[in-house]
């Protein structure tokens, strides 16, 4: 059972927040790659596996479970607060349908926290409203992990983190070559996917990133 107190911890100390995404990791790698990732240094993970059945993403949530909790970074699930409640992970991720988070706490219960992507300023605002514990915040930039979405630029960034105090977590299209831009432009955390995923050492990539975050 997690402990929503300590996760809530993490979170607010979290600075950089990876994603084992299907759409680039075999599942047979899952296990591989949320160790590399993990021992790199994300202080976040999340597992998406968009078109999974759920009884996939169990399973593949109960393989990564062990590496997570060995290496103290909490496990966020996207879409499925149903599994996240079997297997007790620290974390669930949900997108911009009406009353989502409500929703997703009702299934969770009270020890799992729940995020929310946003899109817009409004959003996020909105995101807050409904009592979300984090957003992220996103495509800054165009990205082939989520094609169809406009990229919202930099250039609201420092005007959320005054309209919001939830952990706002920067997302879309996020690499090391970015990464001073980003920070320039207000941002305080980053979500990482195909930066991470695609990279030649993993590890080696994730540390370089999460030297250049304050
Ligand atoms: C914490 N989302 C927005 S942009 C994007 C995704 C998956 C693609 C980033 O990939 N915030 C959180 N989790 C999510 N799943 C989303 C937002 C939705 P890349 O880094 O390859 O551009």
């Amino acid at each position: 059972m997690p402990d929503l107190s300590a996760s809530l911890q993490s979170l607010r100390a979290a600075r950089l927040y990876g994603i084992v995404d299907l759409g680039y990791v075999k599942p047979e790698n899952v296990v591989t790659m949320t160790r590399a990732l993990a021992e790199g240094g994300v202080d976040i993970l999340q597992l998406r596996a968009k078109g999974a059945t759920p009884a996939e993403v169990e399973s593949l949530a109960r393989s990564m479970l062990p590496v997570t909790r060995e290496l103290g970074v909490p496990l966020v699930i996207n879409d499925h607060p149903e599994v996240a409640a079997i297997v007790g992970s620290e974390g669930v991720h949900v997108g911009q349908d009406d009353d989502s988070v409500a929703k997703a706490r009702a299934i969770v219960g009270p020890e799992i926290f729940v995020g929310k992507s946003t899109h817009s300023l409004d959003q996020a605002v909105a995101a807050q409203a409904e009592q979300a514990d984090y957003i992220g915040f996103g495509p800054l930039y165009a990205t082939g992990t989520k094609p169809d979405y406009v990229p919202i630029g930099l250039q609201d960034i420092t005007r959320v983190h005054e309209l919001v105090s939830l952990p706002i977590f920067c997302i879309g299209g996020v690499n090391e070559a970015r990464a001073s831009e980003i920070l320039q432009a207000g941002a305080r955390r980053v979500v990482v996917v195909s930066a991470f995923l695609l990279a030649s050492d993993v590890r080696a990539e994730v540390k370089r990133l999460k030297a250049l975050l304050p």
